[in-house]
């Protein structure tokens, strides 16, 4: 009611598409959700993004947006008078929220796809050290953005915990698949609390792919990465 025509262009698996559905949820925005086939895509699809032809895409009265980050202060700006603020009202605090929301893309995301498709094993090793190193560095804007509160966005999940959480399927999947514990209680004990928190918010268990699917798809894209290399 009152938010005009909103339609989402997506794949289901995509970390960039789950940020804009997770803000979206947390905001009670209504909207159409449109899923791709990215080996085959729509007419709509290439027309509104034809920069990069990449999902996601927002629609929003006919108006394409894209890019996932600019996407959510889109939505932050455009349906303003719906549900809860992704961003803080002042500019200092927005600012840190961009700032941190640009690190999880520029320095979190390089790294853990330099650690799983690295062409070399030294590239990633050194992909694992630096996603490592960069989970380290959010321990401590936890600290700092959250005040003691459960969230980056204090008290109810903001910008930094869209960005963050829309990884958080696939930092699951891949712990299950490796045995590992990336936001681990010993070491990073704010962020592994922090992704129990956010799991359990209701806007967000209504929309996070289940992590069996993604273990599944994950096997599937390697087999056939293997076979396309032999
Ligand atoms: N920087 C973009 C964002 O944040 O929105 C990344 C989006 C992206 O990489 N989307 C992938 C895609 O559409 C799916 S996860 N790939 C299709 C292609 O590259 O042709």
């Amino acid at each position: 009611e009152g938010n005009g025509e909103v339609k989402l262009l997506g794949m289901w698996a995509s970390p960039f598409v789950l940020r804009v559905r997770l803000a979206l949820s947390l905001k009670g925005v209504r909207y159409e959700y449109v899923e791709e086939d990215l080996r085959s895509k729509s007419a709509l699809l290439l027309k509104s993004n034809p920069v990069h032809g990449k999902v996601p895409v927002l629609i929003h009265n006919g108006e394409p947006v894209c890019e996932s980050l600019v996407i959510l202060q889109y939505i932050d700006e455009a349906f303003a008078g719906v549900g809860p603020s992704l961003l803080p009202a002042d500019p200092h605090d927005r600012a840190v929220a961009r700032f941190w929301a640009s690190y999880i893309d520029d320095k979190l995301l390089k790294a853990s796809s330099q650690a799983s498709s690295g062409k070399t094993e030294e590239e990633k090793a050194e992909g694992k050290k630096q996603a490592a190193a960069a989970v380290e560095t959010l321990e401590g804007a936890l600290k700092e953005c959250s005040k003691g509160k459960p969230f980056f966005g204090g008290d109810s999940a903001g910008l930094v915990d869209v960005m963050l959480g829309g990884l958080l399927a696939w930092v699951h999947a891949g712990d299950a698949m490796k045995g590992v514990k990336t936001f681990d209680p010993t070491t990073t004990p704010l962020l592994a609390a922090w992704a129990d928190s956010f799991d359990a918010l209701e806007a967000v268990e209504a929309v996070m792919p289940e992590v069996g699917k993604l273990v599944e798809f994950a096997m599937a894209t390697m087999s056939h990465g293997a076979a396309a290399a032999a």
